[in-house]
């Protein structure tokens, strides 16, 4: 039996991963969870053998060798930074990066290339929360540990959707609130299903933020809650930031108006804070993504340093870092405005980083933040750049003049495991290894670091990406400087450089971990920083609770938060908020191909308050056409009183492999928070229209392929066992679609040797047809009108590459009625339980808790990420009984 241990490659809950005898499972001695995972982790298996890796480099399509490759980068690299300058040059990596991946990338570009031209898809994500710490503490630093929400009385959630996006940390928090009765407040414009669990849900106008915690700081001090000795001895700047709270928030009264809430909440919320001394806030998307993310940050951390709630058990303010290692790559300095190990541009940061790398080209001032990277790779500023392990093309914000300037720049060299819409526009792809197949380690939201272990061997000849880094850098001439034989080799360098000259001045310190030798390395236990060597100073699960804050007086600093205008311009234009679904990683190259992954939530759904679906005549379940200056997209719609009005949201994760919808980001704006160049990705204004559907399909066919619709079809791609499943939906008649036997080939796959069946009843536009190949289902496709929702087609699916004898497939096709009836959803996606099930047996009387459903049913009793919603049926149905 072998047994090793590893961490989940997802969000920044760091949970622990075991893999015995090649079966995965979640660890229950590793302290972020203790055994649990959440339905993605819980799948983690199913991604070990995705199809489509990509296995060798591809040079403008052509399979080319590492030699060749890597040669030319180097030739390419240098001839441009003698020509152009190093700034021409540039990276854009990722929180997914490992620490060892991130910390070559950048100690290259910015100590040998010499231009601090690498930033992050991190800067899309954590970048106001780190510019909201340095502000305040003078380090980018969250002070707090997972325990404390486990400890406290209050727990705040300020734009963070836990249950979908942190479930394990969510179940935590549940599991202690059970125990000791922690009361919790949800802020959020939506009522997602997080908030649909906490005691008090203000759901506030978006961008809002600052006005309420500024609000909350007046109040504090008007009650008395204030804790005058911390101030006195810890804080500076408590007169300015009061002030200016003051001055922007005369009132309760004021702030419920401006935040478009009920002035009774906004108090309920004021007065749970001030009596409660034990208050965690904790805070993601919503606080960071936003024109205002630093000092929405700063205003909630003012809070807790004027109460002195920060750094003793259960209290803290709590920034929920997204992807496995947001915290990891901003320890290397993976920000272009960081120069490394949380040390930035000061003269005599820089002069220590170079002669502790021997860099002979260091960095004296930042490069580009992503929005600019990109925008000065579109104007010519930069002529090569490096992408590894994000997907821009989907990801950043005006996704498509991402694209343009993608298109236009001379070189563009991308890594990654699998083919992207990003890929697609590479000269050079470099093959990465994926997890499972690389080693290193990874920070967590509570600083911990933990190992990342390989336990398969990568397919072909894809590479972890800090050896790509180090050969780039060993065939620019940097042989010596470069010459990592392990991730264990570069994890040593780096510990090395947080304790170097250090002394206390940064907290950032791994000092303890720079003699590891490879025994220990492999063996390292998850760890939380600091860790100083012996006699250091600071260490613990918690911080500044007896203050000595890295800034030059020691002090916190509170800052004045002005609020800038919140008004909302009169038109009817509605609030395009983005973010995540339950069982979706980003970009979905790993999770939209697991088909349980994809039953919870099937297709891009714009979700839309029922006032504003009905002004514009549009439909739940319909499509609607959504436009703004920089794209449109036609999207099934879900009409959801969660919603408030004017706001609709959509996933971010459907890209041009999923959708024909695209990724949302072609329509986002690039605004960005002008303190942390953080995009505000939450609050683009949108136009809305209903599209008139003319008919509805279901096209199912054993390979993926292309669709080569035009602007007329909507259609979305689903994994299932058998083969692809794509929901079609025509803004045109049908009549132009299958227009002649090719076209009904074409767009079954159908070469000319495969027999085509068909089934039709004009009269109620129903359509059918398959194809079979040597007597096997190849694909078939359905089409009816709109409201259809092919429940027959099951069958059919589960058909795919069976064989079916002459008899069977006329009835195949003519099935059962299409069918009104709802497509059941599944809820608990570890044991496929849906929907209408656990309504039914709810409705029998059977259950009164989530417990019980899942003693009968199992849901719930795997990774729990449904239990909130198992919950939310409960409520609805006991609603109901009231009612009637
Ligand atoms: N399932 C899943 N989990 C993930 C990820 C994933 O892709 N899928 N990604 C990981 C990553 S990288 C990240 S960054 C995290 C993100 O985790 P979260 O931040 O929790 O997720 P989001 O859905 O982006 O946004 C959170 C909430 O912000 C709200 N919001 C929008 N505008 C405002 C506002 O003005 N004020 C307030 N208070 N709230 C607002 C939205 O309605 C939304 O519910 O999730 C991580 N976990
Ligand atoms: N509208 C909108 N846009 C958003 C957000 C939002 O809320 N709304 N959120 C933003 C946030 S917070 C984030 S974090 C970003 C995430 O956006 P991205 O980083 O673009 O999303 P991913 O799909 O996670 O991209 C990671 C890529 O790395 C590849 N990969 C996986 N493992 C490895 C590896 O080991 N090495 C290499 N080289 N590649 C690997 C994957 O196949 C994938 O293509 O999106 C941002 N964009
Ligand atoms: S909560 Fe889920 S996605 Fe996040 S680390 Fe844990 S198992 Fe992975
Ligand atoms: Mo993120």
């Amino acid at each position: 039996m072998t047994t090793l241990q590893t961490t989940c490659p997802y969000c920044g809950v760091g949970c622990g991963v075991v893999v015995e005898n090649g079966a995965l499972g979640g660890d229950r001695g590793h302290p972020a969870n203790f055994g649990r995972l959440c339905s993605k982790g819980a799948a983690l298996e199913h991604t070990l053998a995705l199809p489509d890796r990509l296995t060798v480099p591809l040079m403008r399509g052509r399979e080319a060798s590492w030699d060749e490759s890597l040669d030319f980068i180097a030739a390419e690299f240098t001839r441009i930074r003698e020509t152009h300058g190093p700034d021409a040059i540039a990276f854009y990596v990722s929180g997914q990066f490992l620490t060892e991946d991130y910390y070559v990338a950048n100690k290259l570009m910015k100590g040998f290339i010499g231009s601090a031209n690498i930033d992050t898809n991190s800067r899309l994500c954590m970048a106001s929360s780190v510019a909201g710490h340095v502000r305040a503490f003078g380090e980018d630093i969250v002070p707090g540990c997972y325990e404390d929400l486990e400890e406290a009385d209050l727990v705040l959630q300020v734009g963070a959707n836990m249950a979908w996006c942190h479930p394990v940390l969510y179940q935590r928090l549940m599991v202690a609130r059970d125990m000791r009765g922690t009361k919790i407040v949800n802020i959020d414009p939506r009522r997602t299903v997080t908030a649909e669990t906490a005691d008090l849900h203000l759901p506030l106008a978006p961008g809002t933020d600052v006005l309420l915690f500024n609000g909350l700081l007046t109040h504090l001090a008007e009650v008395g809650a204030l804790d005058h000795d911390w101030l006195a001895a810890h804080v500076s700047g408590f007169d300015e930031a009061l002030d200016a709270a003051r001055r922007s928030v005369p009132s309760i009264a004021f702030v419920a108006a401006a935040a478009d809430l009920a002035a009774e909440d906004v108090r309920a919320f004021y007065d749970l804070f001030a009596r409660t001394e034990r208050v965690v806030t904790l805070y993601s998307q919503g606080v960071n993504q936003s024109v205002s993310g630093a000092d929405k940050v700063n205003a909630i951390l003012n809070c807790h340093l004027a109460a002195g709630r920060i750094g003793r058990a259960g209290m803290g303010p709590f920034s929920l870092t997204g992807q496995p290692n947001a915290m990891g790559g901003r320890e290397v300095g993976g920000l272009a405005n960081q120069l490394a190990a949380h040390m930035a541009f000061a003269p005599a940061d820089v002069d220590r980083v170079r002669r502790f790398w021997s860099a002979p080209n260091i960095a004296s001032r930042p490069g580009h933040k992503a929005v600019d990277m990109f925008e000065a790779v579109a104007d010519g500023r930069v002529k090569a750049i490096w992408i590894a392990a994000t997907n821009p093309a989907d990801s950043m914000p005006r996704a498509g003049r991402v694209r343009e300037a993608l298109a236009k720049c001379p070189l563009v060299i991308v890594s990654d495991a699998w083919p992207t819409d990003t890929t697609a526009l590479a000269h050079l792809v470099l093959p990465a290894a994926a997890w499972a197949e690389k080693d290193g380690t990874v920070t967590n939201s509570e600083r911990r670091i933990s190992r990342q272990r390989a336990f398969r061997a990568a397919p072909g000849a894809a590479r972890p990406d800090w050896w790509m880094f180090a050969q780039v850098a060993r065939r620019m001439g940097w042989e010596r400087e470069f010459s990592y034989a392990s991730a264990a080799d570069i994890f040593r360098e780096h510990a090395a450089l947080s304790s170097f000259e250090n002394e206390g001045a940064r907290v950032f310190d791994i000092g303890a971990l720079a003699t590891l030798d490879a025994a220990a390395y492999d063996a390292l236990a998850p760890v939380q920083w600091p860790c100083q060597k012996l006699g250091g100073g600071r260490s613990g699960p918690r911080l500044f609770g007896q203050g000595g804050f890295p800034t030059p007086d020691r002090r916190a600093r509170m800052i004045p938060i002005v609020v800038r205008s919140e008004g909302r311009p009169a038109d009817n234009l509605l609030t395009l908020n983005t973010g995540r679904i339950r069982d979706q990683w980003h970009t979905m190259t790993r999770t939209g191909r697991v088909p349980h992954l994809m039953t919870h939530i099937a297709g891009p759904r714009l979700a839309l308050h029922p006032r504003d679906a009905a002004a514009r005549g549009i439909e739940d379940g319909g499509l609607a056409r959504i436009a703004s200056p920089h794209g449109t997209a036609v999207l099934r719609v879900t009409i959801d009183a969660a919603m408030r009005t004017g706001d609709v949201f959509a996933p971010m994760h459907w890209t041009d492999q999923f959708s024909s919808a695209g990724p949302i980001d072609r329509l986002a704006h690039a605004v960005i928070d002008p303190v942390s160049g953080q995009p505000d990705l939450k609050g683009t204004r949108v136009q809305v229209v209903a599209v008139a559907e003319s008919w509805r399909g279901l096209l199912l066919r054993r390979s993926a392929g292309d669709l080569a619709f035009g602007e007329n079809v909507h259609w979305s791609k689903a994994p299932i066992a058998t083969g692809f499943a794509f929901e079609l939906s025509g803004h045109a008649p049908l009549a132009e679609l299958v227009v002649s036997e090719q076209a009904l080939r074409r767009l079954l796959r159908a070469p000319a040797e495969a027999e085509l069946v068909s089934y039709s009843d004009p009269k109620r536009s129903v359509f059918r047809y398959a194809a079979l190949l040597d007597r096997r289902l190849e694909a078939c496709v359905f089409f009816a009108t709109p409201r259809a929702t092919f429940a027959e087609a099951d069958r059919a699916a589960q058909m795919l590459g069976r064989i079916l004898e002459p008899t069977a497939r006329l009835s195949l096709l003519a099935g059962v009625e299409a069918c009104v009836a709802h497509v059941d959803k599944i809820v608990c996606s570890c044991f496929s339980v849906g929907e209408s099930a656990i309504r039914a047996a709810i409705r029998a009387g059977k259950f009164i808790s989530a417990a019980e459903i899942g003693a009968a049913l199992r849901a719930g009793t795997n990774c729990g990420s449904c239990v909130p919603e198992l919950k939310k049926l409960l409520t609805e149905s006991a609603q109901l009984h009231e009612a009637a």
